[in-house]
């Protein structure tokens, strides 16, 4: 997978506490056949055994449509399932870690959360940017006061990565999210937290490219 044709515009995130129970593997499954351009797998409590299980099995899935597969903040399990990526946060800390143990072929992403973090991102070489949260959401507890689309549209303007923005992005403000230039939306809620993931995916993507 060549990493400069990455499409980051409709980015899934997982989250199995949203899915209540329904399947990950078909729940990933699903988005992808409604449009899903890449799937994050983030499991925040499970130990490294599990996360790899998890990952080896989901990787399965996105292989066989050929979308790139991203970890969550666990190099390791990146590593030894031979995902496209990584992502790490702010508070990790590990970049230049992540890069010399995953290579110049992987993609690594960062969360950022102002125009000084995505420059720093940037000039430490990561492939993308995750920018949030955009707005108030209930799917994440630890966010900062929300950028909103003014604060988004300045960090989109001073950094020439990819960026995806991420929190809170619904059908009713996608559009504007897309108008501030950013390459993507990164989802949660709008896709996993919907009945028919495959439905929802379609509704979300035909919104992303309606601008
Ligand atoms: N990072 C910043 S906000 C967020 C993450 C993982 C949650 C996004 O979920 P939703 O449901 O799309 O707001
Ligand atoms: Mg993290």
């Amino acid at each position: 997978m060549n990493k400069k044709n990455i499409d980051y515009s409709m980015y899934l995130v997982t989250d199995r506490e949203i899915l209540n129970g329904r399947d990950l593997n078909k729940a990933v499954e699903e988005s992808i056949l409604g449009g899903a351009t890449i799937i994050q797998l983030r499991e925040k409590h499970v130990s490294d055994e599990e996360f790899f299980k998890i990952a080896k099995e989901l990787k399965k899935i996105t292989d066989r449509y050929k979308i790139p597969f991203i970890i969550n903040d666990n190099i390791e399990v990146a590593k030894m399932v031979d995902a496209t990526g990584v992502h790490i946060g702010q508070s990790d800390d590990n970049l230049l870690y992540a890069r010399k143990i995953l290579g110049e072929e992987k993609i690594i992403g960062v969360s950022v959360g102002n125009v000084e973090e995505a420059k720093l991102a940037e000039a430490d070489g990561a492939d993308y940017v995750g920018i949030g949260a955009v707005f108030f959401t209930a799917t994440k507890d630890d966010i900062n006061k929300p950028l909103e689309i003014e604060g988004l549209k300045e960090v989109v303007e001073s950094i020439s990565i990819p960026n995806v923005a991420i929190g809170g992005i619904h059908l009713d403000n996608v559009k504007e999210v897309m108008r501030t230039g950013t390459d993507g939306v990164a989802i949660i809620s709008e896709i996993l937290g919907k009945e028919d993931i495959k439905k929802a995916s379609e509704i979300l993507l035909s919104y992303i490219e309606g601008e």
